[in-house]
């Protein structure tokens, strides 16, 4: 290895903002609380890499949690962002560019009609789930332990992301009667899901559901169990709300839904929709959507939804993915490329680890299998994943800092970039056996 990277500046920053902001971050797990270590503060990014405050480079995976499908600053949509703030930033008023994306969304998304644009994935689920009510009358929602649908009161129970990584049960502050309206069941297990239904008879307003899980780590649903679902909301007269904040956009242009060929009720999306920048979205059919204020009786609104920096840079992304026709399959290659390289790596050095993959999304897990539910994928090695986490670091490549999250290739990868992460990967493995070992 090359001599150790130099962290001075990146650990005054981080000195500085935790005497300003709680824990020195805006987000939990950018902490890197679950991995050791000062988190590495950014000072830009380009194409598939970082450069932090000391001035070292890295290979990313982390992608801003998902939204990067391109990459790091994409000329496209830095050119569309510049554009739209030239003409001003923020209107109160309607615009041209709204009308834009929510066509795009419309006609990508199979089961989405009509959509209406927030500022973040928790206001679109939170918002989807108070649509979701009033369309049934009824009050309780069913999740999944381990699918983290944002922070809204009554999504934290048994929640993946940084309540799994810093295992909080559920958040001091959520009211015992909202909780109390959150049903839960195991991820992938419909005989369960079918016992909360028998259990709570016409009183179920919707199932939500991460139709990939992607923050317990990524688990992919087992065949027949977003079909099941959809089954058993169709028998209790229940809503099926995919949230697919996530896997919109970035396992495919319809997202989950398109790929395993179901259709939810409502879907809320975030993330890649708005191509690095603040945006969530939630929609449905007409006649569901419709139900929203001003159209209908449902309340929602906010000063910066519809933002026009937001809508551009949405815009430019999507434009970009729907130009490049084989967008997704070089991501499913540069996704398979780094699995194979990744799993050959761990069995050399002789670590247990199963990587879990759908097309660009992945999570290596130090199990022995991937897993099917959020029991499995706490039973991983979190120690080992933090060892192999700072060594990665040490070797240029930035990991989302939690085994419970999921790694992003983005277009702006390349197979020599996969190598590289591949090689060093080698290394980092190595290291956690002979720490094993030792
Ligand atoms: N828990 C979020 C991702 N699943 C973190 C987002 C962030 O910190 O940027």
């Amino acid at each position: 290895m090359s001599a150790p990277r130099r962290h001075e500046r990146s650990a005054a920053e981080m000195a500085h903002a935790r005497a300003l902001l709680p824990g020195g971050v805006n987000s939990p797990v950018r902490a890197y609380r679950a991995v050791g270590g000062e988190p590495v503060v950014i000072a830009s990014g380009r194409g598939a890499l970082l450069t932090d405050v000391d001035g070292n480079e890295y290979i990313d995976y982390v992608a801003s949690f998902g939204p990067l499908i391109l990459g790091h600053a994409p000329p496209a949509v830095v050119r569309a962002i510049c554009d739209a703030a030239a003409l001003g930033t923020s209107f109160g008023a309607p615009t041209p560019a709204e009308t834009e994306l929510a066509a795009r969304v419309v006609a990508a998304v199979p089961s989405i009609e009509m959509v209406r644009l927030v500022n973040s994935g928790t206001e679109a689920t939170m918002s989807a789930l108070r649509l979701a009510r009033a369309a049934t009358g009824r009050d309780l929602v069913l999740k999944f332990e381990g699918c983290y649908h944002g922070h809204a009161d009554g999504l934290l129970a048994a929640a993946g992301s940084g309540v799994a990584t810093f295992a909080l049960p559920d958040s001091p502050g959520v009211p015992a009667a909202f909780a109390a309206q959150t049903l839960l069941a195991p991820y992938n297990d419909l005989d369960a899901t079918a016992a909360v239904f028998a259990a709570h008879p016409g009183a179920i307003a919707c199932v939500i559901v991460e139709p990939v899980a992607g923050n317990m780590g990524l688990v992919e649903p087992v065949p027949g169990f977003l079909q099941g679902l959809r089954r058993l909301c169709d028998r209790h007269g229940a809503l099926l709300l995919f949230d697919e904040v996530i896997t919109g956009f970035r396992i495919g242009r319809g997202g989950a839904q398109q790929r395993y060929g179901v259709r939810p009720d409502l879907t809320a999306l975030g993330k890649v929709i708005g191509g690095g920048l603040p945006v969530g979205a939630y929609g449905g059919s007409r006649a569901l959507m419709e139900r929203m204020a001003p159209a209908g009786d449902v309340y929602q609104a906010g000063t910066l939804s519809g933002n026009p920096l937001a809508m551009a840079a949405g815009i430019a992304t999507l434009d970009a993915l729907a130009a490049d026709e084989g967008a997704y399959r070089r991501l499913d290659l540069l996704g398979a490329r780094l699995e194979g390289g990744l799993a050959d790596a761990a069995r050399g050095a002789g670590v247990a680890v199963a990587i879990a993959r759908v097309g660009s999304a992945l999570t290596p897990f130090f199990l022995a299998s991937t897993p099917r539910d959020f029991t499995q994928a706490r039973a991983a090695d979190t120690a080992a994943f933090a060892r192999f986490h700072r060594a990665m670091l040490e070797r240029g490549v930035l990991l989302p800092p939690s085994q419970f999250e999921t790694w992003f290739v983005s277009l702006a990868h390349d197979e020599a970039l996969v190598d590289r992460s591949v090689a060093a990967a080698r290394d980092a493995f190595g290291e956690v056996a002979r720490h094993r070992a030792g």
